[in-house]
């Protein structure tokens, strides 16, 4: 069957190299990357796009309309960092925006839907480290908390209407290609860029914080890899831990380190992303992706931290 996939938020972190890697696989035409803005990049593949607010609804379903699509991925979100300073819009938009995909996939019959969760779900009472897929969850962000209720909508969709949607609960994502925007992970992308310019980088997360990462090719690979996998194999249908590698700030400043002898790591207090990294996993059991759908990262963070200066230094 020829496959029609929506990209909702294509413009995002994300988006940007998920949109390239589905074009590869399906053909351009068949993947229409949808946002708020045109992208300001310039695409690889380019194929069709069309302005989409996920909110909207009546552009939603004109969108469907015109498309029919197989496969919808939704990607439009407001991120921890920016959630805090918005958090009746985080919460509009993560989900509503949710909501409106999920009954819009059932009224147009699209067979697949993939929505992310995050690490975010969790709060200060799971489990630290090797976080187990089932645990005490109790987040204190709006995002994280958007990210819990929208897993249990997802589980909802699928119990009751039998709708096949899969999500992945992101760790922090690093990746040269399109910036972050707004999470609490974001120093392990800023960092980077700023040790090639200035040779020096302040972080806003202290030297001990440890945080799960994923290097972004393989969050790619890992999402196509769930969305390709035999419906009767998913038995997660709230979201699937997925882990790659956990370090700290001074960690990944030591691996800089080995390429940029000189690179200087300073720390900025009292910000208010240490609260929010404080009350998240240090490191993920991913288990469940490991024995359903044989999740194995490539990347581990001597090969992520060669990647990210070899290819940004271009
Ligand atoms: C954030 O930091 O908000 C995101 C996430 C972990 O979901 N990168």
């Amino acid at each position: 069957m020829k496959e029609t996939i929506l990209v909702l938020g294509s413009n995002g972190q994300i988006g940007t190299e998920l949109v390239t890697a589905l074009r590869e696989a399906y053909g351009s035409n068949q993947v229409v990357a949808c946002d708020i803005r045109r992208p300001d990049y310039e695409i690889k593949n380019a194929g069709p796009f069309e302005f989409v607010n996920v909110l909207d609804k009546d552009i939603l379903k004109a969108t469907f309309e015109k498309y029919k699509p197989t496969q919808v991925y939704l990607l439009a979100a407001l991120l921890s960092a920016t959630g805090e300073q918005n958090p009746k819009l985080a919460w509009d938009l993560n989900m509503n925006g949710l909501l409106n995909v999920l009954d819009f996939a059932l009224a147009y019959r699209t067979a697949k839907v993939y929505w992310p969760s995050s690490i975010a779900a969790f709060g200060p009472n799971s489990p630290k480290n090797n976080t187990p897929q089932f645990c005490t969850m109790d987040p204190n962000t709006v995002y994280g908390i958007s990210k819990l209720a929208g897993e249990r909508w997802c589980e909802y969709y699928h119990q009751k209407y039998n709708l096949d949607v899969r999500s992945i609960r992101y760790p922090g994502l690093i990746s040269w290609k399109a910036a972050p925007g707004g999470g609490t992970t974001d120093y392990a992308v800023h960092i980077f860029h700023d040790a090639l310019m200035k040779n020096s980088y302040n972080s806003f997360l202290s030297a001990e914080t440890e945080l799960p990462m994923l290097y972004m090719d393989d969050a790619i690979k890992g999402t196509i890899e769930l969305m390709d996998a035999p419906a009767e194999n998913i038995t997660i249908r709230s979201s699937y831990n997925l882990a790659g590698v956990s370090f700290t700030p001074e960690q990944l400043g030591a691996e800089i380190r080995k390429h940029l002898p000189d690179f200087k790591l300073g720390y900025v207090e009292n910000d208010p992303r240490q609260a929010i990294a404080n009350s998240w996993p240090g490191s993920i059991d991913d288990s469940y992706a490991v024995k359903d759908w044989n999740w194995k990262p490539q990347f581990d963070l001597a090969k992520m931290t060669t990647e990210m200066l070899n290819n940004l230094k271009k």
